[in-house]
C-alpha cells in the first residue's frame, strides 16, 4: 500500500509540473530555444512566465460570450486552433501534435510547436504575454543566476 501510495504520487509529479526558472531555462536551452530567430533564452523564460507562470498543465478558454472559441495550452498556452489537435473541428494542427501532449512535463514538443509558430507568424509577437511584458523590456533577470 505504501509503495502503491509513492508511486501515484510520483505519477501526479511527473504529470502536472511547476518548472522551476533556471530548470525551465535549461530546459528550453537544450530543445533550441536558445536564439531561435534571434530570440534570446529570456524571452522565451518571460514569456512562459507570464503564459503560464511555468505551469505546464496550465489550460485556458478564450470565451465569446459564454461559447468557448478556443483554448490555449500548457507552459506556452498554445492555441488549438491553428497548432494542436483536440475535440475543435476547425483547428489546424500545424505542429501535428495532439492539445493533451502540451499539458505533460516533457517540453521536446512544446519546443518543437513554438519553433513552429516563430516560423509560421511573426515570431514571438504570437504571444500576447510576451508583447505587453517582455518585448523590449529589461528582462535579463528571467535568466539570472542560471548556470546554463
Ligand atoms: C496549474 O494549472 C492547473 C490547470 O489550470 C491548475 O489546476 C493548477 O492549480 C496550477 N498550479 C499552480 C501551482 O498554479
Ligand atoms: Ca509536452
Amino acid at each position: 500500500m505504501k509503495t502503491l501510495g509513492i508511486l501515484s504520487l510520483l505519477l501526479v509529479a511527473t504529470n502536472a509540473k511547476i518548472y522551476e526558472r533556471c530548470e525551465l531555462a535549461r530546459t528550453l536551452k537544450d530543445f533550441g530555444l536558445d536564439g531561435y530567430h534571434g530570440y534570446s533564452l529570456a524571452n522565451w523564460i518571460c514569456m512562459a512566465y507570464f503564459e503560464s507562470r511555468y505551469n505546464t498543465t496550465a489550460i485556458n478558454h478564450n470565451k465569446k460570450g459564454e461559447v468557448i472559441v478556443s483554448t490555449d495550452y500548457g507552459i506556452f498556452q498554445i492555441n488549438d486552433k491553428w497548432w494542436c489537435k483536440d475535440l475543435q473541428v476547425y483547428g489546424k494542427n500545424y505542429c501535428g501534435t495532439t492539445c493533451s501532449n502540451l499539458l505533460n512535463d516533457n517540453l521536446n514538443d512544446d519546443c518543437r510547436c513554438a519553433r513552429t509558430i516563430v516560423d509560421k507568424t511573426k515570431g514571438m509577437e504570437a504571444w500576447v504575454g510576451w508583447k505587453k511584458h517582455c518585448k523590449g523590456k529589461d528582462i535579463d533577470r528571467f535568466v539570472k543566476g542560471c548556470h546554463l
